[in-house]
């Protein structure tokens, strides 16, 4: 049994299928894709996914993409591999459904609205700083349309709008968040899940760094304390402890390394 990662820093996606691997304990190749270095555009690296994104699981020469999928996936080719409190996916039907449930949300209504801030404040900068003729090579290079869209506006600047927009449904999330954690333990339940891992890659870690002004300590001291209860699980701590070559001034999104 082969597993290789091919991943960038340990935040977001890279971050999402890094912690079950090491929750896991499974062994695995680690393959560092240089995001900065546009590395993911690549020949050799599309040639393995061919959208162009990280992370993506190599099992045995099967290619898995989508850190959701992924994370199912391993559940369903390593269900003895768990940690030693609960399985990461509950086997019980509703307690998966729950967990299900909030994995919808975060790919749904979170991801894609902390990425914006933070593909602003991080891709703009680096993006503005390519001459534009090499910026229109580059562009010809990313083989999904919608990101050849995102680097593009990027550049440009997302509109006040669309950035007002993604903070309101960050901040809803954070109070639904809190919301949950005064019925249950964890997101989906009373055991730590791949829900809780999820909202955790995309949001939960740097939502305080990234939106200071959302006083998150006094608005939701739940997941404060949510947050110091996943950092302190061993496999997370080591997911996070994975190399961060973000030059240190576009440190605001990655932000765990200080
Ligand atoms: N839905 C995908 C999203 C993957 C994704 O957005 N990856 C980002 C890194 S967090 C990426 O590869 N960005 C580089 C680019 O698009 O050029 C997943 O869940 O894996």
């Amino acid at each position: 049994m082969a597993l290789k990662y091919y991943h960038a820093e340990p935040v977001a996606n890279s971050l999402k299928s890094m912690i079950p691997l090491k929750e896991k304990g499974l062994a695995f190749e680690s393959v560092y894709v240089d995001l900065h270095k546009f590395d993911q555009h690549q020949p050799w690296f599309t040639a393995i996914n061919p959208e162009g994104q990280v992370p993506v699981l190599d099992h045995d020469g099967t290619i898995i993409t989508h850190t959701t999928v992924i994370n199912e996936y391993l559940e369903d080719a390593f269900p003895d591999a768990q940690p030693s409190d609960a399985p990461l996916r509950p086997r019980d039907p509703v307690g998966a459904a729950r967990m299900r449930y909030w994995n919808k949300f975060v790919d749904e209504h979170v991801m894609n609205f902390v990425s914006m801030h933070g593909w602003h404040r991080m891709i703009g900068v680096i993006a503005r700083n390519i001459d534009s003729g090499d910026f229109e090579k580059l562009l010809e290079n990313i083989p999904l349309p919608d990101q050849r869209k995102k680097w593009a506006t990027a550049r440009s600047g997302f509109s006040e709008a669309d950035l007002a927009n993604a903070t309101a449904k960050i901040e809803y999330a954070v109070d639904k968040v809190e919301q949950q954690l005064g019925d249950t333990r964890w997101l989906a339940g009373e055991t730590f899940t791949l829900a809780d891992i999820n909202f955790f890659s995309h949001c939960g870690m740097m939502v305080e760094r990234m939106f200071p002004d959302m006083a998150i300590a006094t608005r939701a001291p739940r997941l404060v304390d949510w947050r110091e209860r996943m950092t302190a699980r061993p496999g997370v701590a080591a997911a996070l402890s994975g190399e961060d070559r973000t030059a240190p001034g576009l440190r605001t999104w990655t932000g765990h390394v200080q």
